[in-house]
């Protein structure tokens, strides 16, 4: 039997073919029965550009419907889809495109010439904007074709989407996410959080990556709910549109931001019945002033783009605020300690899992997906953690320097690859300090080369072209050396101890 998920979602959301799916903040609402026909047309321009099952098809377009169509269109035609950040710069985009060998790459009108001009060095790669009417977008070449209807059988084990996730070596690697893991984590999350036939989703998450793409649109998708589909994350928009909703998903900058905007109060969560963060530790302080303010526990779980979402606070029993929760059905999850034995209740250990979540490695590096699981197959999360008796899990950062800004994964070693690089630097370090709006703020230390440091608008110019913006240096401190233990080791905990004030005030 065909593992396709596309047709599990199909199946689950069939009886409300005719309910509304995506009602996005401009624009008519889309059924279900529309965004599955759309998804039919893409599906025949794909094909038609050539794209067969198990080709990769990297997108990097806006949130929209249509957007959503083509994920499903890729599902059905058992092509890999690769989501791609918005923010992404030419440089960024380069080296997904050269690492995953798309057939096609779908990119914003606006990005075309940039993309063209990536397609003479790409053997085979096309190009196609999403587009409206222009000749050669995908929207006009599926309205000349007709639909592909069927459903291409897949197994399991088969790839349905690869996303970027930066390493320790600085060069994001393409997790490989199989249909099994997709349907798992999604019938897990929907059976956890007790989804509910009236439940009405509110969506400001981007769509590149799992939070917004997975773990919030197939819930939506098993119960066949609308979802209130926002463009971005605008604090007066999602306040507006609220009401309307039974679930939010976010991660904690929603909650300070909303908390910070006027007229939130109880009566704007009037209908809600489950507010759940995830990507980034939602701070204690968060936790309580939401719960006196609109009376709600947010909800929190944890979860990797390599793993799905792993554990998760109950829906009914208490949710503790700066704990992760219990385990999913389907996740064997265990704490470690640096020998390998087992940790104590309450002792902090490295966090390893395994089950049908868990992604298949790493694209074309099999090497690292060795090192990355232990001899019984666990997977190292590189999360530090320890779990209570009656298996609740805390976790207690991270085993590398992974800094996360809004939800954003930012990894030192990318950034100071790039600083190193700028005339006038000699060596560079990057931290993440506490910052009040984005938890983590990525933060540069430098030294100079012979005294000619770049100024702050020199470094900032230097990295526009190379790296998403919200991958900048927020600051940029010169420094005489960097602090170095006797191996010679940069020792980043006497930066971030030294400047853990540096955004106190900013934006508080
Ligand atoms: C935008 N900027 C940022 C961030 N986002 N800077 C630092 N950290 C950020 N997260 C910068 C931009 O580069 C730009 O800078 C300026 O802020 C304004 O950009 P804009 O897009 O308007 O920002 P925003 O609307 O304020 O965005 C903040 C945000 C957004 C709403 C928190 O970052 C967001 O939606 N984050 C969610 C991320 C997410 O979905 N993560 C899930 C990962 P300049 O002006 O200089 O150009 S999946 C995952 O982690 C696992 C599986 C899990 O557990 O979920
Ligand atoms: P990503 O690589 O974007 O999938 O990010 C995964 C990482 O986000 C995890 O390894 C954790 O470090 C972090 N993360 C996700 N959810 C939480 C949470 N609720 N609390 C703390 N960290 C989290």
């Amino acid at each position: 039997m065909s593992e396709n998920l596309f047709e599990i979602l199909h199946q689950a959301f069939t009886p409300r073919l005719d309910a509304i799916f995506l009602r996005p903040a401009s624009g008519a609402p889309r059924s279900y029965r529309e965004v599955t026909a759309r998804s039919a047309a893409f599906a025949a321009a794909l094909r038609a550009a050539g794209v067969t099952a198990g080709d990769r098809v990297s997108v990097q377009i806006e949130k929209s419907p249509d957007a959503v169509a083509l994920y499903l269109a890729c599902l059905r035609i058992g092509a890999v889809h690769l989501p791609l950040n918005v923010a992404y710069t030419a440089a960024e985009l380069r080296h997904a495109l050269e690492d995953a060998e798309p057939r096609i790459h779908v990119g914003r009108p606006q990005d075309a010439t940039r993309a063209a001009g990536m397609v003479e060095e790409h053997a085979g790669l096309k190009i196609l904007t999403l587009g409206d009417r222009e000749e050669g977008t995908l929207v006009e070449k599926a309205a000349r074709l007709p639909p592909y209807e069927d459903v291409i059988p897949r197994a399991g084990s088969d790839l349905a989407a690869l996303l970027y996730t930066s390493g320790t070596t600085g060069r994001p690697k393409g997790a490989m996410i199989t249909h099994e893991n997709l349907a798992t984590n999604a019938r897990a999350l929907f059976q956890t959080w007790a989804w509910r036939p009236d439940d009405v989703l509110l969506h400001a998450l981007p769509i590149f990556h799992v939070h917004g793409l997975f773990v919030a649109l197939h819930c939506a998708m098993l119960g066949g709910s609308p979802v209130e589909f926002l463009p971005r994350f605008d604090p007066e928009t999602v306040r507006a549109a609220l009401p309307r909703a039974t679930v939010m998903m976010g991660v904690p900058t929603f909650y300070r931001r909303l908390l910070a905007t006027p007229g939130f109060d109880r009566e704007s969560c009037r209908h809600v019945r489950l507010f759940i963060s995830g990507s980034a530790p939602l701070p204690e302080a968060i936790f309580r002033a939401f719960a006196e303010r609109t009376g709600h526990a947010v909800l929190e779980r944890y979860g990797m783009t390599e793993t799905g979402i792993l554990t998760s606070n109950p829906v009914d029993g208490a949710r503790i605020e700066g704990t992760v929760g219990h385990r999913l059905p389907d996740v064997d999850l265990r704490v470690r300690n640096a020998d390998g034995s087992t940790s104590a209740p309450g002792e902090v250990g490295g966090v390893e899992v395994r089950g049908r979540g868990v992604f298949a490695g790493y694209w074309k590096r099999p090497e690292t997906t060795r090192e990355s699981f232990d001899e019984e197959g666990f997977f190292r999360t590189g999360d530090l953690g320890s779990l209570s008796a009656d298996g609740r899990l805390t976790l207690a950062g991270r085993s590398s320097d992974l800094i996360i800004s809004g939800g954003y994964n930012v990894y030192p070693k990318e950034i100071e690859l790039h600083l190193d690089e700028i005339p006038g630097v000699g060596e560079s370090a990057v931290v993440g300090l506490p910052h009040p709006d984005f938890g983590e703020a990525v933060t540069a230390f430098i030294v100079a080369e012979d005294g000619a440091a770049p100024t702050a608008d020199e470094i900032r110019a230097a990295l526009r072209e190379r790296l998403a913006g919200f991958k900048h240096p927020r600051r940029v401190f010169l420094v005489d050396a960097l602090p170095r233990n006797a191996m010679g080791k940069v020792q980043k905990s006497l930066l971030r101890d030294r400047h853990a004030d540096a955004y106190a005030v900013e934006e508080a």
